[in-house]
């Protein structure tokens, strides 16, 4: 049976690459249940199949199959459903995670960044970070970006600064995501689906949204996620924006080992559990107040900390 790719989705019907002859089917689910374990640490599941997915398939005639079973994921990017009891993956076996923010219109969220990075260190996926629409740049808010921009940047994570209006910036991430399979997520309006017309105009058509004037956040345009073959090389997946971006572990005080900047000091606390809040002798609250560990980052440490803790207790 040949193996293909999910290139997108809508309800139960799966439009599957056939990774040999390149010819794609519209597919269902053989038996509308998939053998797969989507119980993922006793939360379901809302997508047993994601965008990225290679399944076993089968071909009926010349456009239709059914999908028989999804095999082993490399690595999957999900996130808690809003209320806590379900988890939604929401794209799968990616090279590269391309988180997509804005610098102005909708401003910069640092915090929202960090809880995809944490997903994503979480889950041992790549990371690119992009700073859009580097055009619309507000001198007032210059010093915020180029902070948290070079903050990041000696974390070790990959950013690059983009202008889809400009061009600024869209070559370079051409030579990055050349050949590779990555995904672009980020909150609605801050430029994904732009981005990808702009890397590749043969998808001029894409719909695009606008920023709603009240709430300065784009509106929902992209509905489902969906891959494209670039003609440079490589697939890209469009995700519909997130409002909120829960993350999900399993024991909040593991949290701290996916914040690389606290790696250098949390081993010489003087308790092994520190937690680095307000405990005594804590090496990593003396690297903050000596500006050797970001405040925001902190902050988001301890912000990302309180909803660990809560979802912990809600599911008692
Ligand atoms: N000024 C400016 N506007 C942009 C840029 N990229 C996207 N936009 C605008 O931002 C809005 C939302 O874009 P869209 O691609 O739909 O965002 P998505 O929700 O992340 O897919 C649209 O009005 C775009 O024209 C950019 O680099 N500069
Ligand atoms: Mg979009
Ligand atoms: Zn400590």
């Amino acid at each position: 049976m040949p193996e293909g790719l999910i290139l997108w989705g809508v309800r139960s019907i799966y439009y599957v690459l056939d990774k040999q002859t390149n010819k794609e089917y519209k597919c269902v689910i053989k038996g509308k249940v998939l053998d797969t374990n989507f119980n993922i640490k006793g939360r379901k599941d809302v997508n047993p199949l994601v965008v990225g997915d290679t399944v076993i398939f089968e071909i009926s005639d010349d456009t239709n199959g059914s999908i028989v079973s999804r095999c082993d994921r490399k690595n999957e990017f999900k996130r808690l459903k809003a209320g806590g009891r379900e988890v939604q993956t929401i794209v799968a076996n990616v090279d590269y995670l391309v988180i997509v923010d804005s610098i102005e219109n909708p401003p910069l969220r640092p915090f929202f960044i960090d809880r995809c990075l944490f997903a994503a260190d979480y889950m041992g996926i790549e990371v690119i970070i992009v700073f859009n629409k580097t055009d619309l740049l507000n001198p007032q808010n210059e010093e915020i970006y180029l902070y948290s921009k070079e903050v990041y940047k000696k974390l070790g994570y990959k950013t690059i600064s983009i202008s889809t209006i400009t061009g600024e910036g869209v070559e370079e991430l051409k030579t990055i995501l050349k050949d590779k399979i990555s995904s672009f997520n980020g909150r609605s309006g801050v430029g994904k689906s732009s981005l990808i017309k702009s890397l590749d105009p043969a998808y001029n058509d894409i719909r695009i949204g606008e920023i709603s004037k009240k709430y300065d956040r784009g509106t929902h345009t992209t509905t489902h996620s969906k891959i494209y073959s670039m003609s440079f090389g490589g697939m890209l997946a469009d995700t519909p924006g997130i409002r909120e971006f829960s993350i999900f572990i399993d024991k909040p005080e593991d949290l701290q080992f996916y914040f690389r900047d606290f790696d250098k000091y949390r081993g010489k606390c003087r308790f092994p559990n520190c937690q680095h809040i307000d405990e005594p002798d804590c090496k990593v609250l003396d690297a903050l107040e000596k500006k050797k560990i970001d405040c925001f980052r902190y902050e988001s440490y301890l912000r990302m900390r309180e909803t660990v803790v809560k979802l912990k207790d809600s599911r008692i």
